[in-house]
């Protein structure tokens, strides 16, 4: 029969020579395991005479013993270096300096759009939101938009993919903020249904748009400031004012020409084009096409619930980039989104 002494000897060398907690426990099986050296010795003692079997049996038992204690103690002296190594790795020199601290500044389109927003807020609009993810029916079924529309060509339009990886046939990122006008109109009548003479929706629609689309001039993700007053006896009329007198406030002069040109869009009729032209300054006499605008369709009225013999409306589009770019005179869109602080801090 092997020495129970010498086993332990054996064992501790074998445990000492252990590093990894994983492998500790592995070694561990030569000696406590079902065929290990200790319990080869126990079921041995079957063998010998009772007598034998007493003194052997202690002195296997703290044979055991000393091998459960040395693979604890192993176990603890590993836990401890891992621990040890870890503080020395993570380890905080409190002593470096710190990096300092850059103000940062709000980005000219923000700016611009928090300009407008509280122009619109002073005339008695509110602000309204919604998704960038939309669906087709807020995109373009609510907006008088056909089946046959080309924005609805995923040319125009960026599609999301189904949970097949498939083209979605109904989610796309939003290509105006339209919708978000047409999802206020619609939660407007839900909360005045029961009302004789509904209030007056008076909301600007600010926010970022997507389409198809990028050169000096266009970029696939630019933004949009939409606007739309409802009410009883809503005019072009009122459309106009509200329109110059907005443009003079924004730029801040009253030397600047208004103009009115027809045009078309699906979801206004009739349609027309804005165009500004300041009367000094570099853009001195140079008509700018600066938003789109109309009386509100009869359709898009419609799809929101709201009757269009009793109500009507004006909408319009601006695309704060542009006036961004115009206010600060900037002449290529691109720049705005490329995230260069060299080109962004100018306008701190
Ligand atoms: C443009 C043209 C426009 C609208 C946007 C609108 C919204 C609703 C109903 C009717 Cl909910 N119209 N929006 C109307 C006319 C023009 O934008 O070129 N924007 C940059």
């Amino acid at each position: 029969m092997q020495n129970p002494d010498a086993i332990v000897a054996e064992a501790r060398a074998a445990f000492a020579a252990m590093t990894d907690p994983d492998a500790l426990e592995q070694t561990k099986a030569r000696y406590l395991g079902k065929n290990g050296q200790i319990t080869e010795l126990l079921k041995g003692l079957a063998k010998h005479s009772p007598e034998e079997r007493k003194s052997l049996g202690a002195a296997i038992n703290r044979a055991k013993g000393a091998v459960e204690a040395a693979l604890s103690e192993r176990r603890e002296a590993i836990r401890q270096a891992a621990l040890a190594a870890r503080l020395a790795e993570e380890a905080l020199d409190v002593t470096l300096p710190g990096r300092g601290e850059e103000k940062g500044g709000v980005h000219p389109v923000t700016r611009t759009l928090e300009r407008i927003e509280a122009l619109f807020r002073s005339i008695g609009f509110s602000v309204a939101d919604g998704p960038e993810i939309e669906e087709d029916f807020y995109n373009f079924t609510a907006l008088n938009m056909p089946e046959d529309h080309p924005a609805r060509s995923m040319h125009d339009t960026f599609f999301l993919l189904d949970e097949h990886g498939r083209v979605s046939e109904n989610m796309l990122l939003r290509t105006h903020t339209s919708p978000i006008q047409a999802r206020h109109m619609q939660a407007h009548v839900a909360r005045y249904k029961d009302w004789s003479s509904m209030p007056e929706i008076r909301v600007i629609a600010p926010g970022r748009v997507y389409r198809v689309d990028s050169d000096a001039t266009h970029a696939p993700m630019f933004h949009q400031v939409e606007g739309l007053w409802v009410g009883e006896n809503v005019s072009f009329a009122d459309l106009r004012g509200v329109i110059a007198d907005f443009l003079k406030r924004f730029f801040e002069t009253d030397d600047l020409n208004v103009r009115f040109r027809p045009s078309f869009f699906p979801f206004t009729e009739p349609s027309a084009e804005i165009d500004v032209a300041f009367m000094r300054g570099a853009l001195e006499g140079r008509w700018l096409e600066i938003a789109g605008c109309g009386m509100v369709h009869p359709n898009v009225l419609k799809h929101a619930g709201i009757d269009p013999e009793k109500y009507t409306g004006f909408a319009f589009g601006f695309g704060p980039d542009r006036l961004a770019m115009l206010r600060y005179g900037v002449n290529d869109l691109r720049l705005f989104f490329e995230g260069d602080l060299r080109f962004l801090r100018q306008f701190v």
